[in-house]
């Protein structure tokens, strides 16, 4: 089953959108694997965002991403990278479609309140970075499955 990183942003915590990020996904159909409030250092979110090292809204970004607590997850089910980035929407949020969750809750692409994984690879070194003690795999419901999957 393919998985993805997904994390809620300082901005979105403190703002209390947690559980309609979590709502979308799991309404969607996905399935939740991993959850936790974390505090980031800036070494650790230095890493998680090494390729953006060189552009000139790194450290802005940096700084943001430790005003405050993040949520991290795991989802899992059928293309939940891509599916999963087309439910958060476009970069920079006045570019996201209403109905996305930047396109429904912000407006500023450093206030964008939500991360996803961009690709299989990115995601699978994502959720080792940020769940370095392992995500245990558990076997969904065989009735609730069937009423997704055909
Ligand atoms: P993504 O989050 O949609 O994958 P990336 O290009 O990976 O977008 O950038 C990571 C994060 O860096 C963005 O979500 C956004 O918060 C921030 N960011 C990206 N581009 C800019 C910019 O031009 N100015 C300020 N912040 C930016
Ligand atoms: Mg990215």
């Amino acid at each position: 089953m393919e998985r993805t990183y997904i994390m809620v942003k300082p901005d979105g915590v403190q703002r209390g959108l947690v559980g309609e990020i979590i709502k979308r996904f799991e309404q969607r159909g996905y399935q939740l694997m991993a959850l936790e409030l974390m505090h980031p250092t800036q070494q650790h979110l230095e890493e998680h965002y090494k390729d953006l090292a060189g552009k000139g809204f790194f450290a802005g970004l940096i700084k943001y991403m430790q005003s405050g607590p993040v949520v991290g997850m795991v989802w899992a089910g059928k293309d939940v990278v891509k599916t999963g980035r087309a439910m958060l929407g476009a970069t920079n949020p006045l570019a996201s479609a209403p109905g996305t969750i930047r396109g429904d809750f912000s407006l500023d692409v450093g206030r964008n309140i939500c991360h996803g994984s961009d690709s299989v690879e990115s995601a699978e070194r994502e959720i080792a970075l940020w769940f370095p003690r392992g995500v245990p795999e558990y076997k969904r419901d065989i009735s609730v499955h069937g009423l997704i999957y055909e």
